[in-house]
């Protein structure tokens, strides 16, 4: 079956941008996903075609109203209920990983509302039940770029890319740690040369060094990581 994305968003034009490139514009063509936009202007229902309003309570900014991205969720979703997930891209959702990624890729597809201004009227993501997701922790002018970045990752999953095999193992060995470092030809390059063991052709060697890599750039640049899988290997 064909994996669905629905996007909400103030700014369609923007779609699919990136996502109509590379692999998951070739999976598109190829009819793995599709995209379809709505236009949350297409729901004001006043003269000026307002969607977003003063925050109560004062403050700077707008506020997405909940009339407005009611309606447009229900043009997607009051037919038959078709068990998409519908998030909400805002930098106070709880952080996307990749577990999150392999899950969506596993469903039907996604509905996504992208925020714009300073936030959405929190009554309607509490009414339509919405899960509020972040891609990371810094603020962006709209959710549609992180609508972009949660659907490649969960395209790429679903277009296979690795064979099926190639990933698990890929997987399972580094699971929780950052990528060890990548060589190709030429050996030497400017003075610099390959690591010795690469060109070894010793197997169980080249997987040692590739681990110890891994394990050295995690513990340096993600001592998040690294304490979560300490505590995973060795539970209190
Ligand atoms: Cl989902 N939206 C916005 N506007 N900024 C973000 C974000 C989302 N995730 C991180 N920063």
């Amino acid at each position: 079956m064909t994996w669905r994305a629905t996007v909400l968003t103030l700014f369609p034009e923007m779609f699919p941008g990136p996502l109509g490139h590379s692999l998951a514009g070739r999976a598109r063509a190829g009819g793995l996903w599709s995209l379809e936009t709505v236009d949350l202007r297409d729901f004001a229902t006043d003269r000026h075609r307002s969607v977003d309003d003063t925050p109560f309570g004062g403050g700077a900014g707008m506020v997405l109203r909940a009339e407005i991205a009611d309606a447009a969720l229900a043009s997607v979703d009051d037919g038959p209920p078709d068990g998409r997930p519908m998030l909400a891209l805002t930098p106070r959702g709880q952080p996307f990983t990749q577990a999150d990624a392999a899950s969506l890729a596993a469903g039907p597809g996604a509905i996504l509302l992208c925020g714009r201004y300073e936030g959405i009227d929190q009554r309607v993501i509490e009414a339509r039940g919405l899960r509020e997701v972040s891609i990371g922790d810094y603020v962006l002018s709209g959710g549609e770029l992180a609508a972009m970045v949660l659907l490649d990752a969960a395209i790429r999953l679903r277009a296979g890319v690795m064979g099926a095999a190639d990933s698990a193992e890929e997987e399972s060995f580094s699971a929780g740690l950052l990528e060890y470092p990548h060589y190709t030809r030429p050996a030497e390059w400017r003075g610099r040369r390959v690591p010795e063991v690469l060109l070894s052709g010793n197997h169980a060697a080249i997987a040692a060094w590739r681990r110890a890599q891994a394990e050295a750039v995690t513990r340096a640049r993600r001592p998040d990581l690294w304490a979560r899988r300490a505590r995973q290997e060795h539970p209190a």
